[in-house]
C-alpha cells in the first residue's frame, strides 16, 4: 500500500497504440508535462518486449527526474514485473482486471508498499464498490465514461449489454468508495472539467495521449485542466 499515491493523471500505454511511434518518447513527453501515473499496457507484446518496454519507461520517468513522484504500473503481468524488478528496473506495482491474477497473489510477490489497482467490475458497480474487500488494493479503476476503439469490451455487463458511466454514477464511485478511483474509457479534453467535479482521484486515458500529434501538449491540456476544475 503506497501512503502518497497520485492517480490523479493516468496515462496507460503500450505499442499498439502511439500510431507505430516509439512508446518511450511519448512517456517522456507525458510525464514532463505533468502524468502522475503511467501504466504499461500490451495485448500484442511478448513478455522480453514488455520487460524492455516497461525498463525504458523507468528510465525516461528516472530522465525526468520523478521516480519519487510519478507511479509505474504494469497492467495484468506480474511475471513481466517480477522479471524487470530482477534486472533492477524500479516498478511500482500492477493494475488487474477483474480476470486476471487475484490481487492477492500481487500484493503477496510485489510486496506490503507496492501498488495494486484493481478494474472495479461492471456488473452491480454500486453495490460491488460499495461492499468489495478492498484490503488489499490501492485504488478502483471505473468507466467507461464513453465507448471506445481502445478497449471495445470496456463496460460489457454480464448480459452482454454495453454500459457506460454518466457524470451523477461517477459522482456517486466517488461517494460510495472507501478507496480512490481513477475513471476513463473515451475520455477526451472536453470531459476533463466535469469528471474532475465529480471528487473522484482521477482520470486515465490512452489514445488522448499516445495517439495525438503532440502527445505532450495535449497531456499538459489534460493535466491543466484537471488541476482548474478538480474539487
Ligand atoms: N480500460 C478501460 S477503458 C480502457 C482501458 C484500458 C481504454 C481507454 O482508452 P481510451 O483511448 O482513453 O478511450
Ligand atoms: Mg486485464
Amino acid at each position: 500500500m503506497r501512503s502518497k499515491l497520485d492517480i490523479s493523471a493516468y496515462f496507460v500505454v503500450g505499442p499498439e497504440n502511439t500510431k507505430s511511434r516509439p512508446v518511450a518518447p511519448i512517456i517522456l513527453d507525458a510525464v514532463n508535462a505533468g502524468i502522475t501515473c503511467v501504466q504499461v499496457r500490451s495485448k500484442t507484446a511478448s513478455a522480453r518486449e514488455l520487460i524492455e518496454l516497461t525498463g525504458q519507461a523507468a528510465q525516461v520517468i528516472a530522465r525526468a527526474g520523478k521516480s519519487h513522484r510519478v507511479t509505474l504500473l504494469v497492467n495484468d503481468r506480474l511475471d513481466v514485473i517480477l522479471a524487470a524488478r530482477k534486472q533492477g528496473i524500479n516498478v511500482d506495482g500492477i493494475h488487474v482486471g477483474q480476470t486476471d491474477i487475484p490481487v492477492d497473489v500481487c500484493r503477496e510477490y510485489l510486496g506490503p508498499d507496492a501498488v495494486v489497482g484493481l478494474s472495479a467490475r461492471t456488473h452491480e458497480l454500486f453495490a460491488y464498490i460499495k461492499n468489495a474487500d478492498v484490503s488489499l488494493i490501492d485504488y478502483f479503476g471505473a468507466g467507461p465514461l464513453h465507448e471506445t476503439k481502445t478497449k471495445p469490451d470496456s463496460g460489457l455487463d454480464i448480459d452482454g449489454k454495453r454500459i457506460t458511466r454518466s457524470i451523477e454514477d461517477i459522482t456517486n464511485l466517488a461517494r460510495l468508495s472507501s478507496i480512490p478511483v481513477v475513471v476513463g474509457g473515451g475520455v477526451k479534453l472536453a470531459d476533463i472539467p466535469a469528471l474532475a467535479r465529480t471528487g473522484v482521484a482521477g482520470f486515465f486515458v490512452v489514445s488522448a495521449i499516445s495517439e495525438a500529434d503532440d502527445p505532450g501538449h495535449e497531456a499538459a491540456r489534460l493535466v491543466k485542466a484537471w488541476n482548474q476544475h478538480k474539487r
